[in-house]
């Protein structure tokens, strides 16, 4: 196996033996084919799509290709029985639009097209070496200009990143056959495997356009559903009572346990990336969504063992589960781990009976709050008391600290940043990397109500954050980049990759990405981003913020 995809890859260079997140070499080969298939998929959508096609996949066949390439993210699925059958699914489907591009094509009067790469590839009998054949080594030889192969899989993880957040879209009712169509578009590029450096550049920027469309979709579809998030205080810590935990950033999924637990006294915690939820009127007017329980992803280990209920996993991230609480860990979704059971059409009675028959949490602990729900709407709700705050001088800077969390000692420097931010400052907060410093009492801003810590929500706000910042260089007639704003960004995995690409295509410069960068961007790819954006890696707290408020 070779897997580099995200940033706690082994030594900063590649796993090559077995992940560091516990990704198995079986299960990183499976995904290989399986990416590689989806490509395939994708190059058949494209000839479709150019014969006249309309809809050239089916609604049901593209959440297909959505949930399989989801699946590849880093922290999602590692059951190879479920990668098996996403293998066989995606070759089906394959050999189906083979022959629905024939007949499109005779029915067009056209030669069937002749198409080359991943649509053609046949994996043989010997998985090994069909995996071998297309995986990571394989790739960088056949690409052979190592820059051409960086974009290559700066673009590949970006593209998996988007399709994540369309998935969430999806699941929120939301989609848009343009956003499908570019998809296509770029991964029927990889697939054909015809690179150049600059088609390749034009399509990195590209979907990081791309995704902003998806993620408005995505910030309309939580919203059509459950209202616009409102800033809302909710408790860190544990009440009396039988328990569920629900982790990840599935938000109908939360919904329907709230409904399955309904009068059952069973008192419902979020985990992780679902601590936002708390901020949308139609979950928190649920009595027994009673808090947040736990910190970042990187904790489960210990903190799911901790918990006295079933805990249910609706997107990433999960970690190999100890047997302490194997037995009352659920998956759903793209989410997979051999042996961890996995729940279909939010069909949630078991983890309910669970939940009953075990005591849950013996005594209330100490209470404990922090805040969420500053969406661009809450936010923009009191937009003049903003303006006029940073007109009258009493807010001097903003910090947009957005992103990952992760095991490793360096992603302190997210905390000691929000620390050290001076008082007339003002702190956006996304996704998980927040759980750093997110219970520390920040207050507000001198001489005004608005608080110094604002939790815009989930990776999956990230048009939150950016209606934000488009909003604040309305008002001050300028662009992102006049604006006293600086970014702080932590990443991860590939939905932190897709989210730079987007903040790139908006030419968002100076920005500070950590704690590594990625092992993909070779140093002539980098160079390119450091003299285009001025993107640099995080440095010494002091002096970044020194820097940052200095605008640079
Ligand atoms: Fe390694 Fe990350 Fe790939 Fe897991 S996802 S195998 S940790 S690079
Ligand atoms: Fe976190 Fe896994 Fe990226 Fe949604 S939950 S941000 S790491």
């Amino acid at each position: 196996m070779a897997c580099f995809q995200c940033e706690q890859t082994f030594h900063g260079t590649g796993c090559v033996v077995e992940g560091v997140c516990g990704k198995t070499a079986e299960v990183a080969k499976q995904q290989d084919v399986a990416l590689h298939l989806v490509k395939a998929l994708a190059q058949y959508a494209v000839a479709l799509k150019e014969l006249g096609a309309d809809q050239p996949l089916t609604a049901e066949e593209t959440r297909f290709v959505l949930e399989a390439t989801f699946a590849t993210l880093t922290n999602v699925n590692f059951d190879p029985a479920r990668w098996n059958e996403y293998i066989e699914r995606a070759l089906e489907m394959r050999t189906q639009l083979a022959k629905r591009l024939q007949a499109q094509a005779e029915a067009a009067k056209k030669p069937v097209p002749q198409l080359g790469g991943a649509a053609v590839w046949t994996p043989g009998a010997d998985f090994e070496q069909a995996a071998n054949e297309v995986g990571l080594f394989q790739r960088g030889l056949k690409t052979a200009d190592p820059d051409v192969f960086s974009l290559v899989e700066l673009l590949t993880y970006g593209l998996k990143g988007l399709i994540a957040y369309a998935e969430h879209a999806a699941v929120l009712e939301k989609t848009d056959p343009s956003v499908f169509d570019k998809m296509y578009e770029m991964l029927g590029y990889l697939g054909a495997e015809q690179f150049d450096m600059g088609t390749l550049l034009n399509y990195c920027l590209k979907a990081g356009e791309v995704n902003l469309r998806v993620m408005e979709l995505l910030s309309d579809g939580a919203s059509a559903r459950y209202g616009a998030p409102v800033p809302t205080k909710l408790r860190t810590t544990a009440v009396k009572g039988k328990c569920v935990l629900v982790s990840g950033h599935d938000l109908r999924d939360l919904e329907a346990v709230l409904e399955a637990t309904k009068d059952k006294g069973i008192n419902v915690y979020t985990h992780g990336e679902l601590l936002p939820a708390h901020g949308y009127p139609g979950l928190k007017k649920y009595p027994h969504l009673v808090g947040n329980y736990g910190g970042a992803w990187m904790l489960q280990k210990i903190e799911f063992a901790a918990f006295p209920g079933p805990i249910l996993v609706t997107t990433n991230c999960i970690l190999e589960p100890r047997k302490s609480y194997r037995d009352r860990i659920y998956s759903v979704n793209a989410v997979g781990y051999n042996g961890v059971r996995h729940l279909e059409d939010r069909n949630f009675a078991p983890l309910v009976q669970q939940a009953l028959e075990m005591d849950g949490f013996v005594a209330d602990e100490k209470e404990q709050y922090t805040t969420t729900g500053f969406g661009h709407n809450a936010v923009l709700g009191i937009a003049d008391k903003v303006i006029s705050a940073v007109k009258e001088g009493k807010i001097r800077h903003f910090f947009l600290i957005g992103g990952c969390d992760g095991s490793e000692g360096e992603r302190n420097y997210y905390a000691e940043l929000a620390g050290a931010v001076p008082e007339d400052c003002v702190i956006l907060t996304l996704a998980c990397g927040k759980y750093r410093f997110n219970k520390r009492e920040f207050g507000v801003v001198p001489g005004t109500a608005i608080p110094r810590l604002l939790d815009v929500g989930q990776c999956n706000d990230a048009h939150s954050a950016i209606q934000i910042a488009a909003a604040l260089a309305g008002a001050f007639k300028t662009d992102v980049n006049g604006l006293p704003l600086s970014f702080a960004l932590s990443y991860l995995e590939q939905k932190a990759t897709i989210i730079l690409l987007s903040l790139l295509h908006l030419g968002v410069q100076n920005i500070r990405l950590g704690p590594r960068l990625p092992a993909f961007l070779t140093p002539n790819v980098l160079n390119l981003l450091v003299e285009k954006y001025n993107l640099m890696p995080v440095g010494d707290v002091k002096q970044d913020l020194a820097a940052m408020l200095e605008g640079k």
